[in-house]
């Protein structure tokens, strides 16, 4: 297991690859290209340039989170087949770069939703909370509104502009598209990038849909046991993998995340773990917590174990923190108590190793 950390550059992030480097057992950073538009190419020069600054650290860049993939491939319009070519290329000049693994996801329109980006906790801390009720009776440009108020400045991975722009067109190019054409769209594009993947050694890590349903009456595919063994099969390579975030397919309590981790651990098709914690409220509706299992839903040592288990040799990191000791920062991506979930983690990993000897 290699512990990673997400870093969203120096320019807009408020945590520093000089802090990155000194939590405990950080081998890496977790990076991307947040300024090239989605469908373009990422340069080869540009993917370098960002890899120098964070070996400068110490640290690694051998996981990208994430490449989006545009509309157009998720709807499957004649477009696509030049956006594909992009990303094709984006995979060559990642692998030019040495990168090893390239975590995505395929969810149409949106990315994570959480209808509370500050839901202040007892103990002072603040959490983000997701409630399928608010989102029932919600406007989705409401939403978007919201989450540009709620994030403190920073741009949020997933609520990019040039995705919200264009909401109302794009909910109508969704109104005839279900599951199953969805899942077509998601093969189309695997067969064309999956080979490129292979010759230059990238492996895809499909991030589950987050949370693991459908919201706003569109599609969402990436949400299941049933339906990630669909994906992996979808193109039988070793190269179509998943980044498994125990925080996003734990929503549903119907998905036993170490069950889900043993079983696609032993197929070899996890590349990437997000490893959090959140507390399921009532059904649908879920706030976030520290990583410590007393204070969420999930067992993380049966999670740790899980992936001890499967000989996990891949890229993990923690997901969201909460926000506390008054630190300002993007919600769920400040420094301390990411820090503090690593070391719990990197904790129970240690004792796991001396317990099986
Ligand atoms: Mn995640």
């Amino acid at each position: 297991m290699k512990m990673v950390f997400r870093w969203f550059g120096e320019n807009d992030d408020s945590v520093t690859l000089e802090q990155i480097r000194q939590i405990p057992g950080v081998t890496g950073v977790v990076g991307a290209l947040f300024d090239i538009p989605v469908g373009e190419v990422w340069p080869l020069e540009r993917i370098l340039d960002l890899k120098r600054k964070v070996e400068a650290f110490g640290l690694e860049l051998e996981v990208i989170e994430s490449v989006n993939v545009h509309e157009d491939i998720k709807l499957g319009l004649p477009s696509r087949d030049r956006y594909i070519e992009n990303y094709k290329e984006t995979i060559k000049n990642l692998g030019l770069a040495g990168i090893k693994v390239l975590c995505y996801n395929f969810m149409p329109v949106f990315d994570w939703i959480r209808t509370d980006l500050s839901k202040k906790l007892p103990d002072g801390s603040e959490v983000m909370a997701y409630d399928d009720r608010i989102i029932k009776d919600l406007d989705p440009i409401k939403l978007v509104q919201e989450m540009e108020s709620g994030s403190r400045g920073y741009s949020l991975p997933g609520w990019e502009p040039y995705r919200l722009k264009e909401l109302k067109r794009l909910f109508e190019l969704y109104q005839d598209m279900d599951e199953e054409k969805l899942f077509d769209n998601l093969k189309y594009f695997l067969e064309n990038v999956i080979p490129v993947c292979e010759k230059y050694d990238v492996k895809m890590a499909i991030h589950p849909d987050d949370p693991p349903w459908s919201v706003f009456g569109l599609p969402r595919i990436v949400t299941n046991k049933e339906n990630l063994e669909k994906i992996i099969n979808l193109v039988d390579s070793p190269y179509n993998g998943l980044t498994l975030c125990s925080g996003s397919l734990g929503a549903n309590p119907e998905n036993n995340i170490p069950e889900l981790i043993r079983y696609f651990g032993k197929k070899g098709r996890i590349h990437f773990a997000h490893v959090r914690n959140i507390k399921i409220v009532s059904e649908r509706a879920f706030h976030e917590t520290s990583h410590l299992s007393s204070d969420g839903s999930f067992d993380m040592f049966e999670i740790m174990k899980a992936y001890y288990d499967i000989g996990f040799d891949g890229y993990m990191r923690p997901d969201h923190g909460r926000m506390i000791w008054g630190e300002k920062a993007r919600p769920g991506y400040g420094l301390y108590d990411r820090a503090l979930g690593i070391a719990y983690l990197n904790g129970l990993w240690e004792a796991i190793n001396k317990m099986r000897g």
